[in-house]
């Protein structure tokens, strides 16, 4: 008995295997997303706005394998409990499979953003061509399993090589081995489809990014004053970095504008263009926190290209779509109050890498990344204020949203115990596109309540928009301490002590680490 309800869970489980694959390898062909992906996507989508960001963030970039493995195990488990439960109700492994293909039809249609040129027909083909093949692979399963029943009198052990028995084992060696080489080849085929690297690789651009700033402070554990790309903090909601075609991506600037301008890559290379150090900060970064990076980006003025669209009076928000789907949204004046906005095309001196929005992104100073720097930027929408709720405002975040003043200690680490004499206390500090004016560090006894604030010196500035690394000498004597760190905007507005949780518009308090000096 207990061989067989084994048995009948692996025909399942081997059945919903053979979908999934299948289903990989028709969305392969096709360029559709595939169901598991959507299902993801959707999850991540739908879920509560607290809960989205804590997967997003908490378990941050190398969650989502996590997130596509949870959604295929548990898909594998409901064909277990298919497999089983089909043996009484022989109806069930069939309604099962029915499920199976509705659930990834309507994922993988509702996850084909509109702008794409996939047709959501050919988007739930996968699913519904997968499942049919499931379902057909269990029947078959479920044949070979029962060949040797009814048990004869002189009742036969199971674990005897009957022909039964070994049509089973055949066939789910097949089944396996479908759904591996299905899955292997759709995947295959959908990397292939689309090489972003060597898109990038084709691409050069004449920057100022290839020499280090000078002016910038070096010490071991100190955040270099320019974020190499492969170290830039990454946030987004989709679970495949979507890859964009050159030849067929298009920037398109609608709604509340006199003309309406549709741009190719090309077009774009063409415009004049502008590198400016931006600091980029995600609102769920903690105080202390690495949800944040300095990146030299190359682009397009988003006002000029505004101005070529001639913005309609009345359009107060500026919307960022992207391939995917994703939306941020600002307010229009931010584009043309000085500060330069841009669509971007370069980061730090080379195209912009697949996972920072390849081939081109929005980066707005001052303001947080989910209400304006759209990656794989598809789209520019103008319409109002109130028209319009983009996609992180709805799950509960602010939809005005300044990057607040913050400052981080980078050396010494919390925890940590260091030898008595001269100390370098380092770090970064950054205030929107308001520049960072002064940096003040104070080093009190653990217990004591105050100290005197001692001024930092600070790496050069390299724009109001982006951070200033900064660094004090102290002399250390043995004691545990607290070090405290705050910095002044350009305005002279001081950095609040006042603790506040990243949601709804950003921490706030100062960034405390506390250390022990040992001889
Ligand atoms: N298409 C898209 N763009 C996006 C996001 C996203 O989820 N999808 N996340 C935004 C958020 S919340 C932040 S903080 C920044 C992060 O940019 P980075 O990953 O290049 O650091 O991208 C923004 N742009
Ligand atoms: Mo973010």
């Amino acid at each position: 008995m207990r061989t067989r309800t084994f048995q009948n869970g692996l025909s399942g489980m081997l059945a919903v295997a053979v979908a999934l694959g299948l289903a990989e390898l028709v969305a392969g062909l096709t360029g559709a997303i595939a169901p598991v992906i959507a299902v993801g996507d959707l999850l991540i989508d739908y879920a509560p706005g607290w809960a989205a960001h804590l997967v997003i963030d908490t378990l941050g970039t190398r969650d989502k394998p996590a997130l596509i493995l949870a959604v295929t195990l548990s898909t594998l488990a409901a064909g277990v409990a298919m497999g089983v439960i089909e043996r009484s109700r022989p109806r069930a492994g069939q309604a099962g499979f029915i499920a199976l293909a509705a659930v990834g039809a309507i994922a993988t249609v509702m996850d084909t953003p509109v702008s794409s040129d996939q047709t959501p027909v050919l988007a739930a083909l996968g699913p519904i061509i997968g499942a049919a093949a499931g379902w057909q692979t269990m029947r078959l399963l479920h044949r070979a399993g029962t060949l040797d029943e009814p048990p004869p009198t002189d009742a036969q052990p199971m674990t005897q090589r009957t022909p039964g028995r070994r049509a089973f084992i055949g066939l789910a060696a097949a089944a396996a081995g479908v759904s591996a080489t299905s899955l292997v080849a759709g995947r295959r085929l959908a990397g292939e489809a689309v090489d972003v690297e060597a898109q990038r690789e084709s691409l050069t651009f004449e920057t100022a990014a290839r020499t280090t700033p000078t002016g910038a402070l070096d010490l071991g554990g100190l955040s270099p004053l320019i974020t190499p790309n492969d170290d830039f903090y990454r946030i987004d909601t989709t679970l495949i970095t979507p890859r964009v075609d050159l030849k067929t991506w298009r920037l398109r600037i609608t709604g509340m504008v006199e003309r309406p301008l549709t741009i190719s890559f090309d077009d774009l290379l063409a415009m004049p263009s502008n590198e400016e150090v931006i600091t980029l900060s995600c609102v769920s970064n903690e105080v202390g926190g690495d949800l944040v990076g300095n990146a030299r980006w190359l682009g397009v003025s988003l006002a000029e290209l505004l101005k070529q669209a001639s913005v309609k009076s009345g359009a107060t928000q500026i919307v960022g779509r992207s391939v995917d789907g994703f939306t941020a949204g600002f307010p229009t004046e931010v584009a043309f109050d000085g500060r330069p906005a841009m669509v971007a095309y370069g980061m730090n001196g080379e195209a912009l890498p697949g996972p920072h929005g390849f081939p081109a992104r929005l980066v707005v100073p001052g303001l947080y990344g989910y209400v304006s720097a759209t990656k794989w930027l598809a789209e520019i929408e103008l319409t109002t204020w109130e028209a319009f709720d983009a996609y992180w405002i709805p799950r509960g975040w602010a939809k005005r949203a300044p990057i607040k003043t913050q400052s981080r200690i980078d050396v010494p680490r919390k925890g940590r115990t260091v030898k008595p004499g001269r100390v370098p206390i380092a770090g970064v500090a950054w205030a929107g596109d308001r520049g960072v004016g002064t940096l003040e560090v104070r080093v009190r006894h653990d217990g004591e309540a105050d100290a005197p604030w001692q001024t930092a010196r600070l790496s050069e500035s390299l724009s109001t928009n982006a951070w200033r690394q900064w660094i004090v000498e102290w002399e250390a004597e043995p004691g545990d301490y607290i070090i405290e760190v705050r910095a002044t905007d350009g305005r002279g507005d001081v950095q609040t002590s006042k603790a506040q949780r990243p949601d709804p518009d950003g921490a706030t308090g100062w960034h405390r680490v506390n250390i022990r000096v040992r001889a």
